[in-house]
């Protein structure tokens, strides 16, 4: 009978570290026994060769022998019936002469695995259950936040087992963890802090802690012990412990431990979501072994843990959530009904979002408010965003790992996130971080976490504290931050929306308004056409027929020419008046200073004649500049003067000027016009025919007479070009009167 030792002998490099297979080593831990029982033949196949250790038993009296070959009938009976009826996690409590042990039992293929050990602790009882639900419940009184928590934890697992460290382990994205909280006697360093490179832990160790929550390891310093059978093709393959407890431990964990100077130590893993959220590790300084029962609680500790990761979390979440939601409720609300002037230099855009600055990025602007890079700086970053999402979104707290001109603009954008308004428009809204260099201090360097030592790979010796500067990075953005973002984006692009489509409005308002105008105009050009100017052509034509025709003897020539040279005259004095209106454009011309006197010297001297015809009196004191378009002002009193010259009664008309500037009241009384602007009036005074003040709307409409004026002579576009002028300035112009009794013109031009 030969009896075959399966324990893996192969060698771990760092070429396979992360295939070691540690589920199989073909060894045990010595502070218990296996023993693995064939389903079909009941035999048992395997035993760990310390068998003598606990039950005064050579290997061979146990290995090919049934399990009531060694406890009796009765006892079998009852661990058979304790198997079917129970789960892995319970223990079944054997007395073996004299000896108390506990069993636990797991199935691997057809074997079913039993690890016995020692069980000088008892079931764990009513009161112990109830005191400890009781301090779960009373941890939660006092409402914690999660690292509180699991410091609490901490606590209670260390006052019940007496580890001279308990530590909440937890794991970032990539398995870096770093010591959450802890628990510690006095005398010895606190790890609190510290982080741990995922080198520490190899993949293949944290896929089984996730299946098999509780490992412990007693004593640094064991010799493991070879589980043995009596099968010549068995392997370390056959006996596979993922599943227990007594699996003997990794070499070189071990060998960690050892250089960490730890002397024992228990495991539990903490699963959230399905995940390896960290893990509660304790420390002994020298060998320690906790019973099974005590072990139980533990996990249950571990358990009721991360049974509130996701409630603390959440909580957490829901109160960022409301506080952020409560800010964002002003600003949209500021943000509806204000231009989007309030989007320009606004904190409150970005300091909701715990950014250091904010664009917006449009189709034709970039708005910008508190730090950021360069407009062109944004231009070339959202290019890039461009092509790089595919989704609305893009989020970085280090866009030094993403953008390659991310280091020249580190101080105002390490981190970004990106709201695109419209897909592949590279139009959104930027909010940035600048960098916060943040320092992580690794308990010993983490480049250096695996070192060679012989021709072996062996962990890291050294556990100084090692600084590592995290440059090129700024504080991470958390999902209540993202979610606002994107409601705040949502909501400018609204505002954005609204702004380009009631700009577009007023466009056409505009332009449906000019338009019109020229329509109007071009109603009255028809008009001009067809009627004003039929009459002199015709006129001319009459004449010029008498005198053509054969008894053109019987008239008097001369005064037929004159006739026709006077309707001529009238023919192109309208012409060139419809063309002084239509040259008078919206297209502003250049504004300048215009000396009301010296123009008003230059009218005087062309109406010359007229005023020595009519012995007129054009009067004005000292009038002073204004601003205007010189050539339109001159041509403005030019025709306000005529107007009243041609009005004027038969003898001594009397035309008087004056300047002055209006009171806001005056405006405000007196014109349409914003009483807030500063506006000069030009009053021209006649006494005149006059006429009735109910046509002093009308009077400046092109071709526009009065009927009792129709004897008068005139184009009948002199006020309409007036009034044109005076719209082109922005200014208004009105005429006061009462038949008989003369006329004022007052013009309002702004200053
Ligand atoms: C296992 N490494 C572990 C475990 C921990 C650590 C907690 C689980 C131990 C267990 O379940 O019993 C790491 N322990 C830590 C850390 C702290 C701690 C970080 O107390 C911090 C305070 N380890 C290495 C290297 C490799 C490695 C270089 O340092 C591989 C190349 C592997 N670690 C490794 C393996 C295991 C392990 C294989 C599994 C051990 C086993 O269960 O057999």
């Amino acid at each position: 009978m030969t009896i075959k030792d399966i324990r893996f002998t192969g060698y771990t490099t760092l070429a396979n570290c992360e295939s070691e297979p540690i589920h199989v080593p073909g060894t045990i831990q010595p502070y218990g026994v296996l023993l693995a029982i064939n389903n079909q033949t009941f035999n048992i196949d395997f035993c760990s060769s310390n068998t003598m250790d606990f039950f005064g038993l050579e290997v061979k009296a146990v290995l090919g022998k049934k399990l009531e070959d060694i406890f009796g009938n009765e006892e079998c009976e009852n661990i058979k019936r304790y198997i079917k009826e129970n789960t892995s996690e319970q223990f079944y409590i054997l007395t073996y002469k004299l000896g108390a042990f506990s069993i636990s039992f797991y199935q691997q293929d057809d074997l079913l695995i039993l690890e016995i050990e020692p069980s000088p602790d008892k079931t764990l009882s009513l009161p112990d259950l109830y005191q400890q639900s009781r301090n779960f419940i009373s941890y939660l009184d006092s409402r914690p936040g999660l690292q509180t928590l699991c410091t609490l934890v901490a606590d209670e697992i260390r006052e019940i087992t007496g580890y001279d460290r308990v530590m909440v382990y937890r794991f970032d994205k990539e398995y870096n963890g770093e010591v959450y909280a802890e628990s510690l006697n006095d005398n010895i360093e606190s790890f609190l802090g510290l982080n741990y490179p995922h080198t520490d832990i190899s993949p293949q160790a944290r896929a089984l802690f996730v299946r098999n929550l509780l490992r412990m390891i007693p004593d640094v310093n064991y010799e493991p012990v070879p589980v043995v059978t009596l099968l010549q093709n068995a392997s370390n393959q056959s006996v596979d412990m993922s599943s227990g407890g007594l699996r003997s431990v990794s070499p070189i964990h071990i060998e960690y431990l050892k250089n960490m100077g730890v002397g024992a130590t228990l495991t539990v893993s903490l699963i959230h979501n399905q995940k390896l959220w960290g893990l509660i590790a304790c420390h002994h300084y020298s060998s320690k072994i906790i019973p099974p029962y005590t072990r139980l609680s533990i996990k249950l500790h571990a358990h009721f843990l991360t049974s509130q990761i996701s409630n603390l979390e959440t909580a957490k979440e829901y109160e960022s959530t409301l506080c952020i939601n409560e800010k964002l409720n002003l600003i949209i609300n500021e943000l509806n009904k204000s231009s989007f002037d309030y989007t320009k230099d606004n904190k409150q855009l970005y300091e909701c979002l715990n950014a250091d600055g904010l664009a917006i990025i449009t189709e034709k602007e970039i708005y910008i408010s508190g730090k950021t890079p360069g407009k062109q700086q944004i231009i070339d970053l959202v290019n890039w965003l461009d092509t790089k999402t595919d989704s609305d979104n893009f989020v970085t707290s280090r866009l030094e790992g993403h953008y390659p001109g991310a280091i020249a603009i580190k101080d105002t954008a390490s981190g970004v996130f990106f709201h695109s308004l419209y897909k592949a428009s590279k139009q959104g809204v930027l909010w940035f971080r600048g960098e916060s260099e943040k320092i992580i201090t690794w308990a010993g360097d983490p480049e250096k976490a695996i070192e060679l030592s012989q021709d072996s790979l062996m962990p890291r010796k050294s556990f100084a504290q090692w600084k590592q500067v995290v440059a090129n990075t700024s504080a991470d953005w958390a999902k209540w931050e993202i979610d606002a973002g994107v409601r705040l984006a949502t909501n400018i692009q609204n505002n954005l929306f609204l702004i380009y489509i009631t700009r577009e409005e007023e466009k056409y308002r505009l332009q449906t308004q000019q338009l019109q105008k020229a329509n109007e105009e071009l109603v009255n050009f028809n008009f001009i056409f067809s009627h004003d100017l039929q009459e002199p052509i015709r006129k001319i034509r009459v004449f010029s027929n008498m005198l053509l025709s054969d008894n053109s003897q019987e008239y008097n020539k001369n005064e037929l020419l004159e006739k026709i040279n006077v309707s001529a005259l009238r023919a192109s004095k309208q012409i060139s008046d419809l063309l002084k209106l239509a040259t008078i454009s919206d297209l502003s011309e250049a504004i300048a200073e215009v000396n009301l006197d010296s123009c008003l010297d230059r009218i005087k001297a062309d109406f010359e004649l007229i005023i020595a015809e009519k012995q007129a009196a054009i009067t004005y004191g000292s009038l002073g500049t204004i601003k205007g378009i010189p050539l339109q002002i001159e041509q403005l009193v030019t025709n306000l003067i005529g107007n009243s010259l041609k009005f004027s009664r038969i003898k001594n008309p009397h035309i008087e000027i004056s300047v002055g500037n209006s009171s806001p009241q005056e405006i405000e009384e007196n014109t349409p016009l914003n009483p807030q602007l500063k506006y000069v009036c030009i009053l021209v005074k006649d006494n005149g025919i006059g006429f009735e003040q109910k046509f002093a709307g009308q009077i400046f409409g092109i071709f526009y007479r009065l009927n009792h004026r129709n004897s008068f002579e005139g184009s009948g576009i002199g006020l309409a070009i007036c009034k044109k002028i005076v719209d082109n300035h922005n200014g208004y112009i009105v005429a006061k009167s009462q038949k008989g009794e003369g006329a004022a013109f007052y013009v309002y031009l702004p200053q």
